[in-house]
């Protein structure tokens, strides 16, 4: 019987995980972890400004062959960044508080996108 991919497996298999994105567990699942996708395609993020609700997960995708990062604006009030994506990677990043987010790409500072985080409706 199939359930969630073992620890061992999510090491090893970690690269296929990500290609593949968040594994889906049904609808339920997905509206109380919903997951937005953003793209990094032709130096600039798309869209540039994300709209998402509190909780959810923001995934971007480089689909350029070149590296980019997801990185946070200085005083941006939070602070994550992705590691070098190489072309074809992920990277995701759950928002729990509301809030402007913006980001940049480290290598090509001309790169920048907004996530602006909403209260979440119950
Ligand atoms: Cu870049």
């Amino acid at each position: 019987m199939r359930r969630y991919a073992s620890p061992v497996l999510l090491v090893t298999a970690m690269g296929a995980l990500l290609a593949f994105g968040t594994p889906r567990t049904g609808a339920q699942a997905l509206a109380r972890h919903p997951v937005a996708r953003a793209t990094i395609k032709n130096y600039a993020f798309h869209p540039m400004t994300l709209t998402i609700a509190a909780g959810s997960t923001v995934t971007w995708t480089n689909m350029d062959p070149d590296n980019h990062t997801v990185t946070t604006d200085p005083g941006s009030g939070v602070h994550f960044g992705s590691s070098t994506l190489a072309g074809h990677s992920v990277f995701k990043h759950t928002f729990n508080k509301p809030g402007v987010y913006r980001y940049h790409c480290s290598f090509h500072p001309f790169m920048n996108g907004v996530i602006r985080v909403k209260k979440r409706a119950t």
